[in-house]
């Protein structure tokens, strides 16, 4: 296919005010009846055609004002239905299609999940359920009658309100009318129907709308959905409070699914959920899906106002609502949690997925200006990315003017498919504030790099800040344009106190951020009568990499002093980074490790500050994966060098840090029975991080206390942190306890997925042939996307010596299995196929079997749209 471009968009020819559809599911043939009530666009082109977009369908019949067409007034091709001379006045069209729901293994469009029947239609898959003008810049109202056989669909859900339900007389089959009056792009469409389970609830909101909630799961799991509703709930009052955005319908559904592409999906009053983010307790999920449930049902149901109420005006436009989106859940899990750890836990996600994205063949910016395939957009840097450059506008603007901002996004946008541009001009107009420059985040990408080299001047009592910024080059952007950055930064005096920041014309920069715009710049603070150590990009406030002149010491201070808890834990980081990088290239040259005396030192002094959060304390505790290391080391990588570097310093800390380690495993015991809140998570991370640090340095009995935590565990997250480190740490104790793993949870297919991926990870050679013999599991099936991240994804992402094994046989496989799927799902084979972003940074001999292995992709033939585009921009 033809790429499309932003440069070429137009607005439609046509418009579409209503869709009426009636819907008769079968599981092999659903008729589809559309009627559309349309009327030639005012600023389209004059006397056009009608374009329709199809796909997969099978056209039964068609009419216009009632009057079915003869055949030479349309044509019909596998990707459209064109009226070739359609009347130029509002009209109505009459289509109806057909489809085998039971058949639709790419599940977009109209699907079957474990028999119930449900709809995926973002970014373009309602042109599977009915011709239809399927770009988002068409709104309509619709109104839905969906009809089944009672026994098989007992419950019929759509978006909007419930109108009518009822028997089809002399049938076992019922329907029910949906009726949704905000106006929407078709890709907000949902439709359900099954024999579910529901969870029940209720919200009231600010101005007194009572709102019937309600979570719809598969038959007897009604028990896991609890905490979903109670996000829900909370989701729904932060709104109000920290957007004034209230829901606005009597209905809110959301439904889980087992077979879903992504993670969730905000159709318009019926948000359709991957039962990975909407199933939990405590002994069947981790602390971190109750976070990922919190946080991805705030974000699907924040999509109700940025994305529904004021969605994209093409597909370029995703950040629009999918930056902002993210931007608004991670401050709702921000006041939830605690704000400085999620923070650390974001960047730590930025940095592994997009910055890495960023640094390779895949790198697009912000808001792409081409694309050949829409659904591989859905990245990191579309969405974190994404987020960080909401975060840096509400930074250079202040919380205030930000908000005046959003609210007149709101006011001017309601109801309307929008742009960036129309997204800037709000805060521009709202605080006087020219964003020309800044809007260079959405149109550049790559990651910035800044250098700082900070001097004291003892004569001038001065202290002066010299910044170089570069972008590198990226695909199809050789040459880059300095950016505006947002620079926060602090200068810490000896005693650990902020000095203020007075420049040498007198002025103050607001809340400590330096504003940079230049490729060089410097800044000069006066009245510094001691030598400061600088704290820089304080908070992460912008997403680059950078580099300073500051020494060990300064960053071993800046651990125990900086008032900013996210550089606390990023000078640990920088230290543990650059000790990484020299040991694996010791590793690569037989050389002696170099000592990790440093790092070790500070990670004690944070481990015996009773000040800290225990989660915090965990974060900095964790050190960086391989993936970091390989990301940071940049080009030449040996996976096994870093592994082995890596291990090594693993050993060290635990071997050192044995007492303090073990003094924290036992302070930090749960008081009590289990609870997911962020403060009972948090000690759960810092004694399971520590206990993994023990088990791997064999110190501290750390074997023996996994063991006992396993078989005494009352929670997933103990029991999962426990398993992994018998596994991973304790070989002859492997066996026997997956076996247990097993046999306990064997017929709950979530946690089963937890246990084909630590399977998956484990750096040892049999491990491919263990991922073989595991897609021949009855647990497994390629057909369902989670099963296939867990132990596929989980190989290729999460075990890289392995997948980039120096034969080769790693690409091999994922190659293979990427083939083998394309053909049911290309969506997921080309997401797997993802797993190559940083192949180049390999070094040359695995450099060479991963291309390899690429070029025999891209050369078969019959490939999707989806792993063409994967595979062609990875190669270029
Ligand atoms: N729009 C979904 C989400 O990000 C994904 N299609 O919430
Ligand atoms: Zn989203």
């Amino acid at each position: 296919p033809s790429p499309v471009r932003l440069a070429d968009y137009r607005p439609p020819d046509w418009l579409i005010d209503t869709v009426d559809l009636d819907i008769s599911l079968h599981p092999t043939a659903t008729v589809i009846r559309a009627r559309l009530g349309m009327r030639p666009n005012p600023a389209g082109r004059e006397g056009s055609p009608i374009v329709l977009d199809g796909d997969e369908l099978v056209l039964k019949s068609l009419a216009l004002d009632g009057e079915r067409l003869a055949g030479n007034a349309y044509s019909v091709t596998p990707s459209s239905l064109t009226l070739l001379a359609p009347p130029q006045r509002p009209l109505v069209l009459e289509i109806e299609t057909r489809l085998d729901p039971s058949a639709n293994t790419k599940l977009m469009g109209l699907y079957r999940s474990s028999g119930t029947y449900c709809t995926q239609c973002e970014a373009e898959g309602f042109r599977r359920i009915t011709y239809f003008p399927d770009r988002p810049d068409v709104l309509a109202v619709y109104t839905t009658r969906i009809e089944a056989e009672r026994a098989e669909a007992p419950v019929l859900l759509g978006n909007g309100n419930k109108v009518e339900e009822g028997e089809v007389p002399g049938t076992s089959r019922h329907f029910a009318v949906w009726h949704d009056p905000w106006p929407k792009p078709c890709y907000l469409f949902a439709l359900v129907g099954g024999r579910l389970d529901r969870v029940s609830d209720r919200f009231v909101t600010a101005t007194g709308r009572d709102v019937e909630l309600g979570i719809y799961v598969e038959p007897g799991k009604t028990a896991r959905a609890g905490y979903a509703m109670d996000a829900l709930k909370r989701s729904m009052r932060w709104d109000e409070k920290a957007f004034g955005c209230e829901y606005d319908l009597d209905v809110f559904n959301i439904v889980a699914v087992a077979d879903f592409n992504m993670g969730a999906m905000e159709n318009k009053g019926l948000n359709v959920f991957n039962d990975k983010y909407v199933l939990a307790t405590p002994e069947t999920a981790t602390d971190n899906d109750y976070a990922s449930i919190e946080g991805i049902i705030a974000h699907e149901y924040f999509h109700n106002w940025t994305g529904n109420r004021i969605t994209c005006r093409d597909w370029f436009q995703l950040c629009l609502k999918e930056g902002l989106t993210v931007f608004r859940d991670q401050e709702f899990s921000s006041d939830q949690r605690s704000r400085p750890v999620k923070r650390i836990i974001d960047v730590r996600l930025l940095k592994a997925y997009q910055f890495s994205e960023d640094a390779g063949p895949l790198a697009h910016p912000v808001r792409p200006s081409t694309y050949r395939e829409i659904n591989n957009f859905y990245t990191a840097t579309v969405y974190e990315k994404g987020a960080e450059v909401v975060r840096m506008l509400k930074t250079l603007l202040g919380p205030e003017g930000f908000r005046n901002g959003m609210d007149l996004y709101f006011e001017r946008h309601d109801g309307q498919a929008a742009t960036i541009e129309d997204f800037l001009a709000c805060f521009a107009d709202a605080t006087g504030t020219d964003l020309t420059h800044f809007a260079l985040w959405y149109a550049q990408s790559g990651t910035p790099q800044l250098t700082v080299t900070g001097e004291w001047n003892p004569a001038e009592n001065s202290y002066r800040l010299d910044v170089e910024q570069t972008v590198p080059p990226t695909p199809g952007q050789p040459d880059k344009q300095p950016m505006l950055i947002p620079l926060a930064i602090g200068l810490v005096s000896p005693s650990g106190e902020d000095l203020p920041l007075t420049l040498a014309d007198g002025t103050s920069p607001a809340g400590g951020v330096l504003t940079i715009d230049s490729a060089r710049q410097s800044f000069v603070f006066r009245d510094v009568a001691e030598r400061p150590v600088p704290s820089l990009n304080r908070g992460f406030s912008a997403p680059v990499r950078l580099a300073s002149n500051l020494s060990t010491d300064d960053l071993v201070f800046l651990a125990r002093h900086d008032h900013d808890p996210f550089n606390r834990f990023e000078a640990v980081q920088t230290i543990a980074f650059a000790y990484l990088i020299e040991a694996t290239q010791a590793v690569t040259s037989g050389r002696n490790l170099p000592g990790p005396e440093a790092l070790i030192a500070a990670l004690a002094a944070s481990l015996a500050d009773p000040a800290l959060d225990p989660a915090f304390v965990g974060q900095v505790l964790t050190i960086p994966s391989e993936g970091d290391i390989a990301r940071e080391i940049g080009g030449d990588v040996d996976p096994d060098a870093v592994y082995a570097a890596r291990r090594n310093l693993r050993r060290a800390v635990g071997t050192a840090l044995a007492d303090p380690l073990v003094g924290a495993f036992e302070r930090f015991a749960a008081p009590g029975p289990y609870s997911p809140d962020a403060a009972s998570a948090g000690r759960r991370t810092l004694r399971n991080t520590c206990l993994s640090l023990l088990a791997e340095a064999g110190a501290g009995d750390g074997i023996a206390r996994a063991l006992g935590l396993y078989r005494a565990a009352d929670n997933m997250t103990d029991r999962l942190q426990a398993l992994m480190t018998l596994v991973h740490y304790a070989p002859e104790h492997r066996d026997e306890a997956l076996g247990d793993f097993y046999e306990r949870f064997r017929d709950d297919p979530l946690v089963i997925d937890k246990w084909f991926g630590i399977q998956a990870q484990i750096a040892e050679p049999g491990t491919l042939d263990r991922v073989r013999e595991l897609t021949g599991h009855p647990a497994f099936s390629m057909r369902n996307p989670n099963r296939v991240r867990a132990l596929i994804g989980s190989f290729a992402t999460g075990n890289p010596t392995q997948f980039n094994r120096a034969d080769g046989a790693g690409f091999d496989f994922l190659t293979d299995t990427v083939l083998g799927l394309d053909g049911a799902n290309p969506q997921l084979a080309a997401r797997l196929l993802g797993a190559f972003k940083s192949w180049r940074v390999l070094e040359a001999g695995r450099r060479a079997q991963a291309e390899a292995a690429l070029r025999r992709v891209a050369g078969t033939p019959g490939l999707s749209p989806d792993v063409t585009d994967i595979v062609t921009r990875s190669l270029a």
